[in-house]
């Protein structure tokens, strides 16, 4: 039996990689120090995987920026837009890879960075690849390699790990007509085995393929190219042991083709999906040769594993192909688990009765290692001992009194068809709107929050520790806030925002105001690049005790007579983007939440507030792997988001917000969600996303956004009302909005402001063009 892992974290359990990278950004470190700030994570992840008594450790699973971006700097998928970057920094590789990801405004150029959208049905972004119809591929970053050696000169022979071809093509986007990007697959492959045959002179035993795409829906094509891409990686390296690691779903309808694949050992997530299991071992087609490495530690939650349940799925595959053939693993590469739970010593906002049920990437890499000793080891009494703590532990957590409430449990079972109905239909809503915000044409609005300064920030954190009192902190945010109301009138803003200087993450805000949420002090976890997030944990039934916005949003309306949009997270965003309890559906958890905002929205209408931004960025996030899937999932999250925004008048002007999205596949859905106006992120894909929701013809009002925030560049006028003009062509223009993709707490001021006062012109050059009354 061999104990595995599929990827450690690589922010540094400090964000030691985050604060590196944004430091050299800034041009306050230099490339050697953030070279050896990268050396020095990886190290330390070797040495700690290895110290745990992990059998097989993962190399190349680090990464500056993201592993796809490194695929594709791997196998020279360079956007010929960057061709004059390598120019301008000669030999060094780092700077054309940011210049991918972030974008590149210096010397006289401008080029726009490379798409980012969700990996999978997680919070995480990769760089989507882009391809051209002769796309060439030919190796030029050596970064697996170096890594490989490098780990070698500590003494640890570790495993590389690859995105494997067909998913890596799979996860990229045709950049011209007239191809699919699967065809590619005769160009790429040569490059693998380039890669492989460097790694092979240097005595790898193991390489790990990732192919998550044997999770997803597969035309025959796909399927045919895992097949030839497995034969042919196997004649070319025949004693190779090649672990193809599948993981957030079962294999499905792939499952017969991924179990003829010429390969070493097939990874299955038994947390996503226990019952493959069975289907492999009852199946009969697992090949004699073929290892099966059990993924039964949750890469992807936070909760202690239950031992007993992973000792009976490992030993029913033991029984069935001997104790040889079966590895232990976590479900999936642990970048999506915080660090170390050891350093919430005194988390306050994490009681201890809460904590004991909790297991992070270092105390899951245990685990692994427990579960085989267990088996291996039965007699052994430290392997006994830590197999009853669990067994107790898992236990207190059924039986625990901190997770139920009868009061929450009741009103669920008393929800009624109309809780989830607004009053009247859109157009009835939309002319009363009209005459209660009188707004012109092209209306222009922010998202939401504003540039969360290293000085705001210091403020919270001057409070958090007790060196400012609730009144000095709260009068600083009041003057910010205020500030940020009268400049936004001052350059003609239609719809403001109060910005969120009060505000941490979205989520972790309204959590940390809800029953049934637990948080951490550094469970960080990567978001994209060096940004990460700190996932609330729910733990228990979810309750709003008190309001959680108004005070602010009454305060910043206040100050003017222009509406202020009250700014709040939706039920499946909460969800989608905190660790969730385990012990019930997902749905239950999302209702319990739906609720819970619901609330806060009749709360801010009796304030005085009359529109209200409940976002959902995350909806199509949550959206299953599997087409079959995905209407038991639609039903219940649109229903709580119609749930969360159907308790207020007609007058009250409900928007929503989502970002990264295809929406081609839902937009139906997102139809069904109602919300007066909706504001979506387009400007990467120039507009592209907008197709989605002319062709369906939908219905109600819309802000595409007309600049990446994402990027410091700052965009023009001209180029917006390009972007707006090509919205017009295909939406009514008395339905549109001019608003930018997403909010701009991650923004400087100076581009903020000089990009919202070019926006602003922008709306009011669209204005001259419009004849009839508004
Ligand atoms: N919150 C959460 N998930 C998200 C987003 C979010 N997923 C999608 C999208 N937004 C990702 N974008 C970001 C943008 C900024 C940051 C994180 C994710 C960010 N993080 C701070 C950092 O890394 O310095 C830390 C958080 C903070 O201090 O506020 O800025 O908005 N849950
Ligand atoms: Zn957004």
């Amino acid at each position: 039996m061999q104990t595995h892992n599929l990827g450690y974290p690589r922010i540094g359990s400090r964000r030691e990689l985050k604060k590196a990278c944004e430091q050299y950004w800034s041009g306050k470190i230099a490339l050697s120090d953030l070279h050896t700030a990268g050396e020095s994570i990886r190290k330390d992840n070797w040495i700690l995987q290895k110290d745990a008594g992990i059998d097989l450790i993962p190399s190349n699973d680090f990464s500056y920026y993201d592993q796809v971006l490194d695929m594709s700097l791997t196998v020279g998928a360079i956007p010929e837009r960057y061709h004059e970057v390598i120019l301008q920094k000669g030999g060094n590789e780092l700077d054309l890879y940011f210049a991918m990801a972030r974008g590149y405004q210096q010397n006289g150029l401008d080029i726009t960075a490379m798409e980012m959208t969700k990996w999978f049905d997680t919070n995480y972004h990769y760089i989507v690849p882009e391809f051209t119809k002769n796309q060439e591929f030919k190796l030029f970053s050596t970064k697996v390699i170096k890594e490989f050696s490098e780990a070698k000169e500590l003494g640890i022979t570790t495993k590389p790990v690859l995105i494997g071809p067909v998913s890596y093509l799979l996860l990229g986007k045709e950049k011209e007509e007239g191809f699919e990007r699967i065809d590619l697959i005769k160009n790429l492959l040569p490059v693998y085995l380039e890669i492989l045959k460097k790694l092979d002179a240097l005595h790898i035993e193991f390489v790990q393929f990732d192919e998550p795409f044997l999770a997803m829906d597969l035309t025959e094509k796909e399927q045919k190219a895992f097949s030839y891409v497995y034969a042919e990686i196997k004649k070319a390296f025949p004693s190779l042991k090649i672990i193809l690691a599948n993981y957030f779903d079962c294999f499905g309808e792939n499952l017969e083709m991924a179990l003829s694949l010429p390969v070493h050992t097939l990874h299955l997530d038994l947390v996503r999906c226990a019952s493959q299991l069975d289907d492999i071992l009852d199946l009969g087609k697992l090949k004699a040769n073929v290892n099966l490495s059990l993924g039964v530690v949750d890469g992807r939650n936070i909760w202690k594993n239950d031992f007993k349940h992973s000792l009976s799925l490992i030993k029913k595959a033991a029984d069935k192909i001997g104790n040889d053939r079966v590895w232990i693993a976590p479900s999936c590469s642990l970048i999506h688990s915080p660090c170390d739970l050891d350093l919430e010593e005194n988390t306050a906002s994490l009681p201890a009765e809460v904590k004991q049920w909790l297991a992070f990437a270092k105390q899951k890499i245990a685990e692994v290692v427990t579960l085989k000793k267990l088996v291996e080891n039965d007699k052994d009494l430290e392997v006994l001992e830590a197999f009853s703590l669990n067994v107790v532990a898992i236990a207190s957590r059924k039986s625990s009194t901190l997770i139920h409430n009868l009061q929450v449990k009741d009103r669920l079972k008393a929800i009624v068809k109309s809780d989830d109905q607004r009053k009247s239909g859109f157009s009835i809503r939309q002319s009363k709107q009209k005459v209660a915000l009188n707004l012109p044409h092209f209306p222009t609005t922010t998202i939401g929050s504003f540039p969360q300064t290293t000085e705001v920030r210091s403020w919270r954190a001057r409070f958090k520790k007790g060196d400012l009192t609730q009144e000095a902190y709260e009068k600083l945010l009041e003057d910010e806030t205020k500030d940020s109301i009268l400049w936004q009138e001052e350059i003609g803003m239609d719809v403001l925002v109060h910005g969120e200087f009060e505000r941490n993450d979205m989520v972790e805000y309204f959590g940390e105001q809800l029953a049934g949420f637990a948080f951490t002090k550094f469970g960080w976890v990567q978001s994209y690049g060096s940004r990460c997030v700190k996932p609330p944990i729910i733990y228990g039934d979810v309750q709003r005790p008190q309001p959680m916005t108004v005070r602010w949003s009454a305060f910043a309306q206040s100050l003017t007579d222009k509406p202020v949009k009250g700014m709040l997270t939706g039920p499946v965003t909460i969800l989608q983007w905190s660790f969730v309890r385990n012990d019930q559906p997902r749905s239950q958890t999302c209702t319990q939440i739906a609720l819970a905002i619901r609330d806060e929205v009749v709360d801010l209408e009796k304030a005085g507030i009359g529109v209200i931004q409940i976002d959902e960025p995350a909806i199509r996030e949550g959206l299953p792997l599997r087409k079959a899937d995905w209407k038991a999932y639609l039903e219940w999250a649109v229903r709580a988001f119609r749930i969360s925004a159907s308790g207020v008048k007609d007058e009250t002007q409900i928007h929503t917000h989502m970002c990264y999205s295809e929406f081609n596949d839902i937009i139906q859905n997102i139809a069904d969600m109602d919300a007066d106006v909706i504001t979506i992120e387009c400007s990467r894909s120039q507009m592209e996303l907008l197709d989605a929701f002319a062709e369906f013809n939908y219905p109600n009002e819309i802000g595409p956004g007309v600049y990446d925030i994402h990027s410091p560049r700052v965009p023009s006028k001209a180029e917006m009302i390009a972007l707006m003009e090509k919205a017009k062509a295909v939406i009514p223009a008395a339905n549109l909005w001019v608003n930018p993709d997403c909010g701009l707490k991650t923004r400087h001021w100076e581009e903020t402001k000089k990009a919202l006062i070019e926006m602003v012109s922008a709306a009011k050059k669209l204005r001259e063009a419009v004849t009839e009354p508004v």
